[in-house]
């Protein structure tokens, strides 16, 4: 039985799995259901599955702060997001939806003339390659910000790597859309379904095992940010992937003062306002490697004492939710994507804390990936291999929240 459209509103229910499909992809976050979305409009291949163990967006996807620029560190990099900010400024159209994406304008603050160095850096690569980005000085962050406290608490402002393109979304209504559009073009999602294996016969990919039963499929898209170590452990591949929360907090909604997305990566701070008026806030990742999204006492604590230095008027105002994500970090914080070793097995992994943004290029460089059987150019440099290799992509410098 499928229910109507009225009855679900953004997709349908599907009581049951079919036996085969052209393609499975797991994970229902925003990156599995954009790819199955891009399958099916630019390549036609529509019979896929899209398998959730939990609700769709329940992962990273409904869990991130939103931020979504261009301005990082290595050429692949650069070009990548810079692809994907172009996507996301029409994606409200593409998918009928209001994604409440916002552009602000993005400051990275210095504190040191090393941080200033990086910042320096970044924005020479980014003019090379057209993106917005440039240095700029104390007073023009207080003209844009004016109830920031430059001093902050002992560690003054020295300038800033401003971003104009940098922009905020409205997580949860990125998965949406790109699900009900999927569903729209025939694509199957099923919540509540487990991947629990995955067969391989001689090298390829027949089918996946899950709570409902087993399906056949020649190919498998594994979309899973926080799991994929054990995922990849059923086929036998290795990754340098290491699993650590990322916590993150917001404030109760008040009046409009905040403008631009503010990131310092040395003081562990990065905040923004919501249309709400709720301050979206985060710090740095766990320093430990945990699988799970258990949230504590310390980073409330240790982020709000550092808003403080940045804020000092925010003395009196409530933190009113705060939660954890589980990410998958690679050593060179650049992801892992395409093809693998075992024929009709596609890996689009090693997000870590900067995944969100890339949500529309993974879906639309995965899809291609994988109807022609071929690395997307975009993503080549992204490869798992590039680990034996040695052929890393740093792209520490631009990863915004400290590690
Ligand atoms: P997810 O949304 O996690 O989706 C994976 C899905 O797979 C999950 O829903 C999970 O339930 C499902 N799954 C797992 N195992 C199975 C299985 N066996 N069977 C079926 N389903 C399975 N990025 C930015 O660009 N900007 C930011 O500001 C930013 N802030 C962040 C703040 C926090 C607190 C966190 C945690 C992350 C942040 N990120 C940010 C990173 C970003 O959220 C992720 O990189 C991105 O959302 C990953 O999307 P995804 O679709 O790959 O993964
Ligand atoms: O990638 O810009 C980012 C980001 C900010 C906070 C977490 N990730």
């Amino acid at each position: 039985l499928v229910k109507s459209y009225p009855e679900s509103r953004m997709f349908r229910q599907r009581d049951r799995l079919r036996p085969t499909y052209d393609a499975v992809i797991i994970g229902g976050g925003g990156h599995g259901l954009a790819t199955a979305y891009y399958l099916a409009k630019d390549h036609g291949i529509n019979n896929v599955a899209v398998l959730e163990r939990g609700y769709l967006g329940g992962g990273n996807t409904g869990r991130n702060t939103t931020i979504i620029r261009s301005n990082y560190l290595t050429p692949a990099g650069v070009k990548f997001y810079d692809q994907s900010l172009r996507l996301w400024q029409a994606l409200s159209e593409t998918l009928d939806l209001n994604l409440f994406y916002t552009n602000r304008g993005h400051f990275t603050l210095a504190h040191t003339e090393a941080s200033l160095r990086t910042l320096r850096w970044r924005a020479e690569v980014n003019k090379h390659y057209g993106i917005d980005s440039e240095v700029v000085d104390p007073q023009t962050v207080q003209a844009a910000c004016p109830h920031m406290d430059l001093d902050c608490g002992g560690a003054p402002v020295m300038g800033a790597l401003y971003h104009a393109p940098g922009s905020i979304a409205r997580h949860d209504a990125v998965a949406w859309g790109y699900g009900r559009e999927a569903d729209r073009q025939g694509v199957e999602i099923h919540q509540q379904t487990e991947v629990t294996g995955i067969r391989v016969e001689g090298g390829r990919v027949t089918g996946v095992e899950t709570i409902r039963g087993a399906i056949a499929t020649p190919k498998v898209i594994c979309a899973v940010a926080g799991f994929t170590p054990r995922i990849l452990d059923w086929v036998g591949l290795r990754s340098p992937l290491k699993i650590h929360p990322l916590q993150a907090m917001v404030s109760e909604p008040m009046k409009a003062w905040l403008d631009p997305i503010i990131v310092s990566s040395s003081l562990h701070v990065y905040v923004s306002q919501t249309a709400r008026g709720e301050l979206v806030m985060g710090a740095s990742l766990d320093p430990y490697e945990l699988h799970s999204t258990r949230s504590t006492l310390d980073f409330a604590e240790g982020l709000a004492a550092r808003m403080l230095d940045l804020f000092p008027f925010l003395s009196q105002a409530k933190v009113v939710r705060q939660w954890a994500g589980m990410a998958d970090m690679t050593p060179d914080f650049a992801p892992i994507m395409g093809k693998t070793d075992i024929e009709g097995f596609y890996l689009d992994a090693g997000w870590g804390t900067w995944g969100f943004k890339a949500t529309p290029i993974c879906g639309k460089t995965m899809a291609e990936t994988v109807a022609r059987d071929r690395n997307h150019e975009l993503i080549r440099e992204f490869s798992l291999d590039r680990f034996s290799k040695y052929a890393l992509v740093g792209e520490k410098g631009a990863a915004s929240v400290g590690h």
